[in-house]
């Protein structure tokens, strides 16, 4: 395998991005003819019968009672945190999270306390969620990093005994579970991301899943400019509703989704096998315990070993238009604004600052490449990278 660092001729012709969006032609069909049928009946947005039949499906998929649909996570979050009466105090949050997670708590007046993560799993550590309870904690948010489950049992056990709320992000969780327990199973609400990116999406948009039909019709309000009846603003809300066409999208990819996963996880595999042999590079596993949608591939690279370090190994790919990302490098703790505003955080997870010093993520769907031709391209790309370190190390200081 050539590297474009030293051909200038890329490997993918086209540019291949983690993230890039999932939609087999039968999905794009299905979405046509749905969307069609939004429009013939006039109804675009509000509630609509897409709209339902989608929260009714993503529930079934989960086995909750409810599955609140929305404009996004992000929002989800917001009116989750709104509905139990979350708005001040402490509340313990993995640095190892999008930012979104901090943000809707800081937004909801809330301070968010970050915690370590467990390397194995990527997800909060229950030890450090312990440590970092004062008196002012009212909550814990735990993120199911890359689809990986966090350790729920333990999290809400602490929780528990401590009298503190608890609701877990599964933007990445969509379809995935812990020992057969998937997100909304484990006594508190979770929030699922549809956004473009995810391995379910409905271009941007998210749910709220939950046993409790009376927290449901409260983030029902919520959503809808706090209506409690009709013309009735018997509450004050926000306008979180999501449209018919949104919906459409979801409904349309449904069916695909088996086939999906299988993809996903033939990638994961390939990049399991083809990777082994590197020196230096730890492959994150993502099976632990638990059905995993492989959405995500993440690798941890050791530059002593590798002879080359993770972000010289990102722009070797870049030049053969791989893009990857550091998800979710360098932590919510070492953002511009969290680490202007509370100063005495950056400094204090050294766990977190050292796993995502190494993570890189790479491309888990491909475009106008077959997947698996894709997932073999990417990891050859990495091995001559690795195998060749000290040349490649010369020649990106030459470029630089
Ligand atoms: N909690 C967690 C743990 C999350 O990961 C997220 C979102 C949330 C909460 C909040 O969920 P939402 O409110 O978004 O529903 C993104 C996404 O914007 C964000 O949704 C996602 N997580 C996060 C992990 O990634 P970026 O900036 O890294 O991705 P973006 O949109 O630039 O897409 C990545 C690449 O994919 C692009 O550079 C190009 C390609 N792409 C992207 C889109 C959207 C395409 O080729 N086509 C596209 O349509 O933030």
């Amino acid at each position: 395998m050539e590297l474009a660092l030293f051909t200038g001729k890329p490997n993918f012709a086209v540019r291949q991005h983690v993230g890039g969006p999932i939609v087999e032609p039968e999905t794009r069909e299905r979405f046509h003819w749905l969307a069609d049928a939004a429009f013939d009946r006039n109804f675009l947005t509000n509630d609509g019968p897409l709209a339902r039949r989608l929260e009714e499906e993503v529930a079934a998929r989960h086995g909750v009672a409810e599955a609140v649909f929305v404009a996004n996570a992000t929002l989800a979050q917001l009116i989750l945190l709104k509905a139990l009466g979350l708005d001040s105090g402490e509340v313990v949050v993995p640095a190892n999270t999008f930012i979104a997670t901090a943000h809707a708590c800081e937004w909801q007046g809330m301070t968010p306390v970050f915690a370590e993560l467990d390397p194995a799993t990527l997800n909060l550590d229950p030890a450090d969620f312990r440590r970092k309870i004062t008196d002012r904690t009212r909550a814990v948010i735990p993120t199911h990093v890359f689809g990986v489950l966090a350790d729920m049992p333990a999290i809400t056990g602490i929780a528990a005994e401590r009298g503190i709320a608890v609701l877990a992000d599964a933007a990445h969780a969509f379809d995935c579970d812990r020992g057969g327990t998937p997100p909304g199973h484990f006594g508190v609400p979770e929030f699922l991301s549809f956004h473009a990116t995810k391995f379910f999406s409905t271009f941007e948009g998210g749910a709220i899943l939950s046993m409790d039909g009376g927290l449901a019709r409260t983030l029902r309000e919520l959503r809808n400019f706090g209506y409690t009846a009709p013309f009735t603003a018997g509450g004050l809300g926000l306008n979180l509703k999501s449209t018919e066409i949104a919906a459409a999208f979801g409904l349309a990819s449904l069916p695909a989704l088996e086939e999906r996963r299988r993809r996903l996880a033939e990638v994961r595999d390939i990049y399991l096998d083809e990777l082994a042999p590197a020196p230096g590079l730890r492959l994150h596993r993502l099976d632990a315990g638990g059905r995993n949608n492989y959405r995500y591939f993440a690798l941890f690279v050791d530059e002593e070993r590798c002879g080359i370090g993770r972000d010289a190994l990102a722009e070797v790919l870049r030049l053969d238009n791989v893009l990857t990302r550091l998800y979710f490098h360098p932590g919510c703790h070492r953002a511009e604004y969290y680490s202007r505003r509370y100063p005495e955080m950056a400094d204090s997870l050294p766990e977190t600052d050292a796993t995502l010093a190494r993570i890189l993520c790479l491309p888990t769907s491909f475009v106008g490449v077959d997947h698996r031709d894709g997932a073999k391209k990417v990891a050859r790309i990495l091995v001559e990278a690795c195998g060749r370190s000290e040349a490649v190390a010369a020649a990106l200081r030459r470029q630089a």
